[in-house]
């Protein structure tokens, strides 16, 4: 076992309590273990996947962050192969939702997926999709 400290939002960890509690949770610590250890899951999940795909970005984002918006839009220009559509909803004063229909490549999706990730002012992204070779055998990822 090793020690680390980390610096947190208050927000988040609070957020991140709360769900502990919800699901009987006696230690922060293991709670903490099994979120990284679904991370690296869905990772790796999603590293495993091959072929074409075709899925749907959902991208929450604070659109006040400086710079947020010209690099989302950036960063989907450079994947207009890849990028069928979407759409833009404003969710409230602060957030928008992006929703962007992807099909291609899964490598190149997954590259997409994590430039979007990666955006300061970026909250959430989650890719759900599907292979489009084989419907009997649907598989559905996420990454959250
Ligand atoms: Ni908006």
């Amino acid at each position: 076992m090793m020690r680390i400290s980390m610096s947190l939002p208050n927000k988040l960890l609070t957020e991140f309590d709360d769900v502990l509690r919800d699901r009987g949770y006696q230690s922060r610590s293991k709670g903490i273990r099994d979120a990284l250890k679904d991370y690296i899951l869905r990772y790796q999940w999603m590293n495993d996947m091959e072929g074409e795909r075709v899925g749907v970005l959902a991208v929450i984002y604070d659109h006040h962050y400086v710079g947020v918006m010209e690099a989302m839009t950036d960063i989907q220009h450079d994947y207009m192969k890849q990028i069928n559509a979407s759409l833009h909803i404003h969710m409230n004063e602060k957030y928008c939702l992006e929703v962007i229909i992807v099909k291609g490549d899964v490598k190149k999706i997954r590259e997409l997926t994590e430039k979007l990730m990666r955006l300061k002012g970026v909250e959430h992204v989650k890719l759900t999709s599907a292979g489009t070779s084989n419907l009997d055998q649907l598989h559905e990822d996420e990454e959250e």
